[in-house]
């Protein structure tokens, strides 16, 4: 069985758009992660799953990344890394990001799934946790929660 999910990030900036997850049965397989995020500055933006899927506060009650080995702040290839930690996104001059990432941690289903938890899209880049800084290993310096969205089951 194939399993698919879905994002719709929304926030209090103008920062819209729409992540689709698919991901293959077999076991350890990627989700490949696809769509577009628009109305962004040009540049970097940190891209995250954060733990929890409550908005109740906006993006900020989404919690801190989902981290449920205990690591410390990555980046998407690195062995170290928050199970959230999908690095950057990256928007052209008209503020669009087409996403196209594919991410061996992230999962659909098990202890690693993502399903009901928060894509946030932050208004800086993330350094990868190479920013010499406490706040690095922990946040990337990402900055601002401009868009997010609760991670749903589609069909
Ligand atoms: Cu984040
Ligand atoms: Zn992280």
């Amino acid at each position: 069985m194939v399993r698919r999910a879905v994002c719709v990030l929304r926030g209090d900036s103008d920062v819209t758009g729409n992540i689709y997850m698919v991901q293959d049965d077999a076991e350890g397989s990627a989700v490949e992660l696809s769509g577009e995020v628009k109305h962004l500055a040009p540049g970097k933006h940190g891209f995250h799953v954060h733990q929890f899927g409550d908005n109740t506060n906006g993006c900020v009650s989404a919690g801190p990344h989902f981290n449920p080995g205990g690591c410390k702040h990555g980046g998407p290839t690195d062995d170290v890394r928050h199970v959230g930690d999908l690095g950057n996104i990256e928007a052209d001059c008209a503020g669009i990001a087409q996403v196209k990432i594919s991410d061996k941690m992230v999962s659909l289903t098990g202890p690693n799934s993502v399903i009901g938890r928060t894509l946030v899209v932050h208004a800086s880049p993330d350094d990868l946790g190479k920013g010499d800084n406490d706040e690095s290993l922990k946040t990337g310096n990402a900055g601002a929660r401009l868009a997010c969205g609760v991670i749903g089951m589609a069909s």
